[in-house]
C-alpha cells in the first residue's frame, strides 16, 4: 500500500537555486568581504556539490587555495553559512521562491487522505521551516511527520543516507513510500535507499542522467497548464495526483 509520500525541497518542492540559495550566498560573500560573485553559469556548475558549507569548500579549494588552506578556514566557512541562511530565510519571507506548479495541491491532497508525509533534503533546517510557512501555511512544517534536513547525516546526497534517516523514523519500507526529487544526485541517493522516484526536473538539471525514475516530468502539472511528460506514462493525465501516484505505486510492487 501507498502509505507516504517523501519530498526533496531545493529544486523539487520550489526553484530555490538560481534566485534564493545562490543570492543569498553572493550576499553572504559581499557581508564578509570577500570579492566572490557566484554566477546563474557558476553555480550551475557547483551544484554539483550538495550541502552549503560544501559547496563554499569547494569553490574555495579551486578558487581561493590559498586562503582554504589557511587555519582557521573551516570557521569562516560556518560563519558564512550562518550568514547565508539567514540571506536565504529573508528572501523566502519575502515571498521571493514560489512552489513549483502543482506541488501545493498534491501536497494538501495527500494530506487530507491521510497519505503520511516527509522531507529528504540536504539543505539546512531553517530554509526548510521559512519554505513551508512561507508557501502553505503557517503550520505547514507540521504536515510534515519527519523532516530529515542538513547536518543530520554525515554524508549528504548523493549517499543514500538521509533517505534511510527518514525511513527509519517513518518506520515503513521503502516499498511503502514514493520519493519527488529533481537532480541526479537527489535520485541517486533515494534509489539506494531503493525508493521509487518521480522527477521533477528543472533549469538546472534537465541534463541529468536519471536512469532508474519511475517518471520524469517537466513539473507536477496543474490542469490548465499540463505536465510535459519525458519518461513514463501519465495515463492521459494533465497533472500528477493521488490516483496516478496509486496506480504507479500498483505497477511497480503487485
Ligand atoms: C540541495 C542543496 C543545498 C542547497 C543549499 O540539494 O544542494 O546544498 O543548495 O543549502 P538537494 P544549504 O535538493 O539535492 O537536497 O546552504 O542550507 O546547505
Ligand atoms: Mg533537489
Amino acid at each position: 500500500m501507498l502509505e507516504a509520500l517523501i519530498f526533496d525541497v531545493d529544486g523539487t518542492l520550489a526553484d530555490t537555486e538560481r534566485d534564493g540559495h545562490r543570492v543569498a550566498f553572493n550576499a553572504a560573500f559581499k557581508e564578509a568581504g570577500l570579492p566572490w560573485n557566484w554566477d546563474v553559469r557558476l553555480y550551475g556548475e557547483l551544484l554539483s556539490v550538495t550541502g552549503g558549507k560544501e559547496r563554499i569548500h569547494h569553490f574555495a579549494r579551486r578558487f581561493a587555495p590559498e586562503l582554504a588552506a589557511k587555519a582557521g578556514f573551516d570557521n569562516l566557512v560556518r560563519k558564512l553559512h550562518v550568514l547565508k541562511t539567514e540571506h536565504y530565510v529573508q528572501l523566502v519571507h519575502a515571498g521571493r521562491i514560489p512552489l513549483r506548479p502543482g506541488v501545493g495541491p498534491l501536497i494538501r491532497a495527500a494530506r487530507a487522505a491521510g497519505l503520511r508525509l516527509a522531507i529528504a533534503t540536504t539543505t539546512s533546517p531553517e530554509n526548510v521551516a521559512a519554505l513551508l510557512r512561507a508557501s502553505l501555511a503557517a503550520d505547514a512544517e507540521s504536515w510534515f511527520e519527519v523532516i530529515g534536513a542538513g547536518d543530520v547525516v554525515a554524508a549528504k546526497k548523493p549517499a543514500p543516507d538521509i533517505y534511510l534517516w527518514v525511513l527509519e523514523r517513518l518506520q515503513r519500507p521503502a516499498a511503502d513510500c514514493l520519493v519527488f526529487e529533481d537532480s541526479g544526485n537527489g535520485l541517486k541517493a533515494a534509489l539506494g535507499a531503493g525508493l521509487a522516484t518521480i522527477v521533477t526536473d528543472g533549469e538546472y538539471t534537465v541534463s541529468h542522467d536519471f536512469s532508474g525514475a519511475l517518471a520524469v516530468l517537466s513539473d507536477l502539472g496543474v490542469p490548465d497548464r499540463p505536465a510535459r511528460v519525458r519518461r513514463g506514462d501519465m495515463y492521459g493525465k494533465p497533472c500528477v495526483d493521488l490516483e496516478l501516484l496509486r496506480t504507479w505505486h500498483r505497477e511497480i510492487y503487485q
